[in-house]
């Protein structure tokens, strides 16, 4: 049985209630996991305001600004994280971020800071962070990440995120072979095409979202919490066999060559 009462899971990501990092949290809560919510800050607090009312039925004891370009409030997070927890058992990354103008049109046009902005939020995130939470899993732990298809196929204008996802899959390797003998599991869920605010800003993505429903082996794409689901198995005991992997929650998708 999926069982995660008594385990400490940090989610990250949420934006509102259209994200995967929702979806996830979703079912941690419903698997028994005490949460805790990181949220992005903003000047007005309006990002506060809107994911901590989001999440007050899922009764987070822990609820966090973490803003990972920010290498301050990254300490501060798991700081406090140590004092009130003492350990943490599960990592959710659903982190990414590139600049929209290099979402489209030619890859070779990507800028310096462009490449920067997209690996340093989207890749060098899931280092940083599980690196501040290696110390709180003494006892063992799950780290988990998320990617899209668009780091081993080409995808048209997914262009840098393309290679941020590229790099993140490798990190997930990297850190599952550093991590695998404190008995920390590392794993990645890759997810098939879902409207959320991020994928929303992009352009012809309805259509993408239509193409999957047609070719996908299940003929349509899937949901938030199909990822959740799937996100809670991996960081629950019936994964303890599984790491440095990266699992498709795609309808099937992925399989498909015509
Ligand atoms: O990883 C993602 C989303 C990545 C993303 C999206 C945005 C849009 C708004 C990162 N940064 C930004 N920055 C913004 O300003 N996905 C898997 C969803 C997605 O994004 C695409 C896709 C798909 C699918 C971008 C181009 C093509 C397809």
């Amino acid at each position: 049985m999926l069982d995660l009462t008594g385990k400490n899971a940090l989610v990250t990501g949420i934006a509102n209630n259209r994200s995967i990092a929702w979806g996830i949290a979703q079912q941690l809560h419903k698997a028994g996991a005490n949460l805790g919510i990181t949220y992005l800050p903003d000047d007005k607090g309006k990002m506060e305001k809107k994911v901590a009312s989001l999440v007050e039925p899922l009764n987070p004891s822990l609820f966090l600004p973490c803003n990972v370009q920010d290498d301050e409030q990254v300490q501060s997070t798991f700081g406090t994280i140590g004092d009130k927890w003492g350990k943490i058992d599960i990592l959710i990354h659903c982190l990414a971020f590139a600049q929209k103008d290099d979402l489209s049109g030619g890859f070779s046009q990507t800028s310096r800071p462009g490449f920067q902005t997209a690996l340093e939020v989207s890749t060098y995130s899931l280092a940083q962070l599980a690196g501040a939470a290696k110390p709180l899993m003494s006892s063992g732990g799950s780290i988990l990440t998320l990617s899209y298809l668009g780091s081993v196929r080409a995808i048209p204008n997914y262009n840098v995120m393309g290679v941020a996802k590229a790099g993140l899959e490798a990190s997930v390797r990297y850190l599952a072979a550093e991590l695998g003998p404190e008995n920390i599991r590392v794993n990645a869920i890759s997810a098939g095409p879902i409207r959320t605010l991020a994928s929303s800003a992009v352009g012809g993505i309805l259509d993408m979202i239509h193409h999957v429903e047609e070719v996908a082996p299940l003929r349509r794409t899937v949901t938030q919490l199909e990822v959740g689901n799937t996100a809670a198995f991996l960081c629950s005991d019936l994964a303890s066999g599984i790491t440095g992997q990266v699992l498709y929650v795609d309808a099937g998708y992925e399989i498909m060559g015509m």
